[in-house]
Order: C-alpha cells, then structure tokens, then sequence
C-alpha cells in the first residue's frame, strides 16, 4: 500500500475520537448522535472523516479469494482527505460544470460532470424479484455442539463460533415499501463457516404457498400488484391473489398461517424462522437423519395487532429495520436458538403420516420437539445498506459437508433459482467476490473471468486433469472436508408431471392451525379474512373463498361469510379430527421483556425526580425508556437535573411503545391545537386538562392491548381517555417503581390479553 502513513493516522485519529466522545452510558436510547458532533458552520479545512457509529459492523476484510492474511484492516472504502476522481486524481471543483464563460453552454470535454453524472445513472441495480424490502444485521452463532451426533459440519461442534449475517424482509412489496404489510416474512442466515458459507434461507411461516417450484411465478404473479395499474403494494388485499389461492387450494394452510397474527409481526425479533423443508444431515460415519430447522426467538413470537400495523405503515414505514437497528444500538442484541426436528431417514421420508416432502406441512412440535444447536446473536449494524443487505447473495445451494438437501420439488427448484437470480441482479457471475459474499475459507476453484471479475489468478492451468499447475487443485475426500453428496436411493419409475397423492390432502392442516389457536387469536384471522376479502372487487373470488374456509372450519366460514354479507356455503371435505398443537399460538406464556419501549410522558410540572427513577429502571431491566415531553429539549424544574425528551407531544404516537406510562397529569402543551397539530383535534372542544394527543396515545394503546398506567395524579388522565381504573393492564400507584414493575410483568405477556373478552367457542 502507497498511502499507508496517511491513512493509519485516519484511522487511528477516528478510533481516538470516538472513544473520546461516548458518554459513560451510551448508547442509552437508540437514535444517539453520531460520536462526534458536526460543525456548525461547513469546514473549510481538510478534517478526517467522521467516526462509524459503535453499532456499525463491516463485512470480514477476506480476499475475492478467502485469504484473510494481509488484508488492510481499512481496505475497503474512502482513503484520504481530498475529494478525488474514480481513478484517485485530486479534484478542485465538483459543484459547477466546465462551461464556456460562467453563462456559457458546457463543455463536452467536462469529464469530471461525465463521470460524476454517469455513475449516478447506474447506481440502481434491480431489486430482488421477490423480498426486495428487507434489512440486516451481522453476528455470531455460536455451537452447543448438541447436532455433532447427527451433523459432521464443522460449525456445528460444541462452542464453534461462526460469524454470520442475517436479512429479515417481507415478500411482496418493492424495496420502499412499508415493514409493517401483513405478509410472510424472509429469514436468511448466511453462516460463514471454515468449510464455506452455508445459507439457510427461510421464512417466518413453516410452509409455502406451493408445493412444486414451478407453480412460483403462478403465485407470485397472483400475489404482486395487478400488472394493469400496479396497486395495491405489498400486500394481498386484492382480487388476484385470492383469485389464486381459492383456486389452487394447496396454498390454503400458507394463507392461513398469512391471515394470523404471523402475518403482522411486532418485530423480527419476535419472529420463529422455519427451513420450510426437510434437510438430510449426515454424521461422520455417513450415517444420516432429515430434520427441519427452525430458529425460535428469544424475546417469544410475538405480533401486531391490524389497526397497530396500519397506523405504522403509515406513520413509520420503516418500523422494523428501525427496531432491528435500534436494539442493536442500545446493546440488546436479538437473539435465537437454532433448533431441529429430527426424523428418521426412512424410505418413504414420512414421520407420523406426514409427507416430509411437501413443504405445506409441518410436524406439530408435540410430535417432534425442536432440539437447540446454537445461539445466534445480532450484534452489530452494516456500515452500507448497499453493500451489504442489497447485495448479500443468499442461496440454498450454498451446503457444507454434513448437510444435503431432499428431494422436495419446492427445494429442487429454489436450487437453481437463488444462482440464476444474482446473475441478474448482482451483474455477472462472479458475485460471490462482493465482501459480503465472500467466504471465510480458502477457494480454490476453476471458475474464471466474467464481469466484475476481483480476484487476479495465478496459473496456467484452470483445468482439470493438468501437469502444468502440478496437478493442482486437489480433490478433498470425506476426511478431507470434501461435500460428498449422500447416495440416496432414487425410486425407478418412468418420466410424470404429477405429485405424490399424499400431497392433495389441502385441508387437514390448516385445520390443525386453526384448532390450536386461542379465542382472541381465531378472532384475528377471521378479521383479516374479512379485512382482505373486503377488499376485493369480484364476487366470485369472495363466494370461492369462503368455500375453502367452510372446509377449514364451519365458525370461521360462516363469521367471515358474515362480515362479507354472503350466505355461508356448505363444506365439500370430510373435517378431519385433530389433536391441536399448543406449540402453534402466541398466547398463553411469557417471554423476556429485554428491548421493549416505554413511553414515559411527562410535562414540566411533574415528579422529575421520580421520573428520572422511572427512566434509570427501566434502562437496568434492559429495557427502552423514550420520554415524551411538550417541547424538544429537556423537562428541567428548578433544583432537579432536567430529563432529556426523546419524543414530544406532536412527533409521539402510541405506536412505537409497547407500554405508556404517565408521571401525573400531562397538561396541553402551546401547541395542542388542531389548526398545528391535527391529532390535538377540534379547537373548538372544550379545554380538557389533559393534553388531547396524550388522551388519543392511551386511548390508542388501550385498544392495541397495551399496558398503560403512572403514577401521582396519573389516574385522571386515564379517566378522561375513558379507562377504568380497574380495568386489566392498568396500573397506578404512588411510587412509579411499583407501577413499573406491574407494567413489566404485564410486558412479559407481551399483550394484555384478558382486555378481549372471550367470544363464544369457535369449533363445531
Ligand atoms: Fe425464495 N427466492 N423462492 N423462498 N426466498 C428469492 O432470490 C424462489 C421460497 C426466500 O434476503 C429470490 O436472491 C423460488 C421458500 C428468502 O436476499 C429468488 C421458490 C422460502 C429470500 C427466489 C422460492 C424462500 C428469497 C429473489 C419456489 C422459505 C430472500 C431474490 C421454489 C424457505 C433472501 C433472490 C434475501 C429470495 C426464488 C420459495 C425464502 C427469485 C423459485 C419456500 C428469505 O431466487
């Protein structure tokens, strides 16, 4: 490297000043400042550049080629002080073209303007065909080494840690999208292990629409806006998706799982991942097993409520990659355990009648208990959206020994898919060269040339077999670390495009999901089976659906059918008798309450010190405390240190806290106007002693099922937003930190379930 001297000092200057800049506890609550503060004024000298946030994590510095030894710890990006060309020429001006006199045209020969603007032109790639919304995060996963019995790859061995980097996304919507659309969501893991990357790229939902990869551009051309006038985004509210799915009813138990609360996540932290299909694991001694993976959130599955994901659609469309990003700021790393459900390996690759190969079902956990291999942690943010979650190249053919794939149509697929997609996307064949592909383990392949072709190969020989490289490369046998593909045995039987019989049964399935919900959970689904047909226009898609309900559960039909103002139709199946599988609802357990926001409102006048009390205990349960004050700034009453406001009356909204507290009584604010602010409402109402945005947070909250409550005169507030003291998820007291402390048992549930009643029972 020529600017070595330079660029170390940069780097150490940085490295100095943010140390230098973070406050003793920060980062207390997401969203902090950058580590050392801009100038006020433009500099005009020379200045390093800003310092990386704390959370930021950058890709691995590793070769094109694997190398990680004598790799530059900065090599990747900006270098120096001086704004330069492409081609490293310092440049003087980039504000004004080169023209003929400052009102004369420009000049053809501005070749700083061709490359600045040209670049410009194509700094778009195409978004992914499908789950081009999404966000991402590096971390580690670490072994239990519980798996080496049945698994011979080398990072599942007991306390093997393997950096990885995992993208959430939703399916439907283009990559501006709103996070919080009810869809399925994505959850791919790339794991980059000492015997390559191994990607388990799956979803929040255990099965898909399909059973057969063929029938993917069917569905997902259903599913995406209608090709006509492009609405409605990302979302299956619409005629032709359900066009699709009342007709091609295996996709029936997918969109069910669509229409539950599965459908409307609270967070990717609160999401279980599924492969989706069965894998083959095979041990040291060849010997193999079929699994199906699955990642459990530690935080518990937890969701939105309908009009909650609505409302933030709008208000934050960016709600979960803000989530994701903010928890890893404030040092609550997401975490999951990766679990298997392991199965025997027999020929016809059925556990308990369940088909292993089609991927529209799954294995109910009371059958099959999910086993934990490891922990993966999130903990640390990307330093450049593009580089790394736009273009990080996830693809189930990336397998290392010990793992192997079945024959699941929907797999069989999806493994040529994932490569041909990149070639596409990414431009050229040589995407796995871009940092956030490249493996940790050393690459020695034949594969040569292409566009964006990083690495410069030595050799004559890209050949095999050859003299003139002396031979090399070699092959690698089992004991080696070679990926030795498992002999299965292959069924002779002629040429057929068809399926298996044991994949028409469409209905058994859902049922079972429909059976193991809870009360309030069955009143969800049929909301949304309402909401979505609601909105379609044709009345043949409606009646058709509502007959593949009727088929799924006579309540269900005949609520929906209801809503919709259609007679309910008879079922055409058999309803099958089902043992329910607890493990499938949300309800009923609680969960650790790491990462979850308080809104904390107070005005001027309050219990400060108190409030300051509130604030520091929930920061020590690790949880998120925002306060929320009249003004910007600090609440500051004389003698007492001020408390910082995160939120004020006119930017907060209930929306981003899973619990309101207030200290005392929070009067209007100047503003609470509805000529300024429209949510202060009509100014010709009456003067209320509460400020009128605070009464629509907790009456908003209220209904979300949200725990509110505070303390001091707290209980007024609450009565004039029409809540019941005694009501259940209300708490009140005198000293916050009781109040908080019933709050945080309440947050444990993750919702206040007992505020919806019971409706009558739901099965036949
Ligand atoms: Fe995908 N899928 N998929 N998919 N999928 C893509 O790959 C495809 C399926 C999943 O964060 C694409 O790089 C086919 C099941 C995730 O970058 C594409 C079939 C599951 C992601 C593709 C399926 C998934 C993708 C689009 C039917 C859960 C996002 C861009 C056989 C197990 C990965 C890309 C990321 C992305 C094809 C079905 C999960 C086109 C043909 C089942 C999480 O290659």
């Amino acid at each position: 490297m020529t600017d070595q001297g330079p660029v170390k000092k940069i780097v150490d200057k940085v490295a100095e000043l943010a140390e230098a800049a973070l406050p003793d506890d920060s980062p207390e609550v997401p969203g902090a400042p950058a580590p050392r503060p801009p100038t006020l004024a433009e500099p005009v000298e020379p200045a390093d550049p800003l310092p990386p946030k704390q959370d930021q994590e950058a890709p691995a510095v590793v070769s094109a080629t694997g190398r990680t030894d004598g790799a530059e710890a900065d090599a990747r990006s900006q270098h120096g002080a001086y704004l330069t060309t492409a081609q490293g020429t310092r440049l003087h001006d980039s504000d004004h073209s080169l023209k003929a006199g400052p009102r004369g045209p420009v000049l053809l020969q501005d070749h700083h303007l061709r490359e600045k603007i040209t670049h410009f032109d194509h700094e778009r790639i195409p978004e992914r065909v499908v789950h081009a919304r999404g966000a991402a995060a590096h971390g580690v996963f670490r072994a239990y080494g519980t798996a080496t019995g049945i698994c011979r790859a080398a990072f599942l061995a007991e306390d093997v840690e393997t950096p990885v980097f995992v993208r959430f996304s939703t399916v439907l919507g283009s990559r501006g999208s709103a996070d919080t659309v009810r869809d399925t969501r994505g959850f791919a893991t790339k794991f980059y292990t000492t015997e390559g990357v191994f990607d388990l790229v799956g979803n929040n939902i255990p099965v898909f629409f399909v059973q057969d990869a063929i029938k993917f551009p069917d569905v997902v051309h259903a599913a995406k806006p209608h090709p006509d006038r492009e609405i409605p985004q990302a979302q299956s509210a619409h005629d032709t998706f359900w066009d699709f799915v009342s007709l091609h009813t295996e996709a029936t138990h997918h969109t069910l799982w669509n229409m539950s609360d599965r459908g409307i996540p609270r967070s990717y932290r609160t999401m279980e991942g599924f492969g989706v299909h069965t894998f083959r694991l095979v041990d040291a001694e060849g010997g193999t097993v079929l699994v199906k993976w699955h990642w459990k959130p530690k935080l518990g599955v937890h969701s939105l409520v309908w009009e909650e994901a609505q409302l933030i659609a709008g208000l934050d469309p960016d709600f979960h990659r803000r989530d994701l990003y903010d928890a890893i700021e404030s040092g609550a790393f997401p975490e999951w355990e990766l679990g298997v459900q392991v199965f025997p390996d027999n020929e016809e690759q059925v556990f308990e009648g369940i088909d292993l190969l089609d991927p529209t079902k799954i294995v109910p956990e009371e059958l099959a208990p999910v086993q934990p291999v490891g922990l993966l942690t999130l903990n640390g943010n990307p330093t450049n959206f593009f580089a790394e979650v736009e273009q990080v190249a996830f693809h189930p053919g990336h397998l290392v020994p010990g793992i192997d794939v079945t024959d699941d149509p929907l797999l069989a697929g999806r493994l040529f898919s994932y490569l041909d997609t990149q070639i596409t996307r990414l431009g050229g064949p040589n995407f796995a060269q871009i940092p956030i592909n490249r493996t940790h383990a050393p690459v020695n392949d034949m594969l040569r040339d292409g566009f964006h072709q990083d690495a410069v190969h030595g050799g004559v020989a890209p050949y095999k077999p050859n003299s003139l490289d002396g031979g090399c490369p070699f092959f690698a046998g089992a004991g080696e670390h070679g990926y030795i593909e498992h002999p299965t045995p292959i069924a002779a039987t002629g040429k057929v495009r068809e399926a298996p019989v044991s994949f028409s049964d469409h209905f058994t399935q859902p049922r079972l999901f429909w059976s193991s919900m809870s009360p309030v959970e069955r009143e969800h689904i049929i909301a949304a089976y309402t909401f979505e047909l609601g909105k379609c226009y044709e009345q043949a898609v409606k009646e058709r659906t509502l007959k593949v309900l009727a088929n799924i559960d006579p309540y269900l039909c005949a609520q929906v059918a209801q809503g919709l103002g259609l007679p309910a139709p008879e079922r055409s199946e058999h309803l099958a008798d089902i043992a329910p599988s607890p493990a499938l609802s949300q309800v009923g357990r609680t969960w650790p309450t790491a990462g979850r926001v308080v809104g904390l409102v107070a005005a001027p006048d309050a219990d400060l010190a108190g409030l300051d009390t509130v604030r520091r205990a929930v920061l020590d349960a690790d949880m998120v405390p925002l306060v929320v004050g009249p003004t910007g700034g600090a609440l500051r009453v004389d003698g007492e240190e001020p408390v910082a406001v995160q939120r004020t009356f006119a930017t907060a909204r209930s929306l981003e806290f899973d619990a309101v507290l207030l200290a005392g009584v929070p009067a209007p604010g100047l503003d609470a106007d509805g000529a300024r602010d429209a949510k202060a409402g009509n100014p010709a109402a009456p003067a209320a002693p509460v400020d009128p945005r605070i009464t629509l947070m907790l009456t908003e909250a209220w209904r979300h099922g949200k725990a509110v409550g505070g303390w001091g005169a707290a209980g007024q507030a609450l009565e004039a937003a029409g809540i019941p003291a005694d009501a259940p998820g209300v708490v009140l007291g005198d000293d916050g930190e009781d109040v908080l402390a019933g709050i945080t048992t309440l947050l444990a549930a993750h919702r206040v379930w007992e505020r919806f009643p019971a409706p009558p029972e739901s099965s036949d």
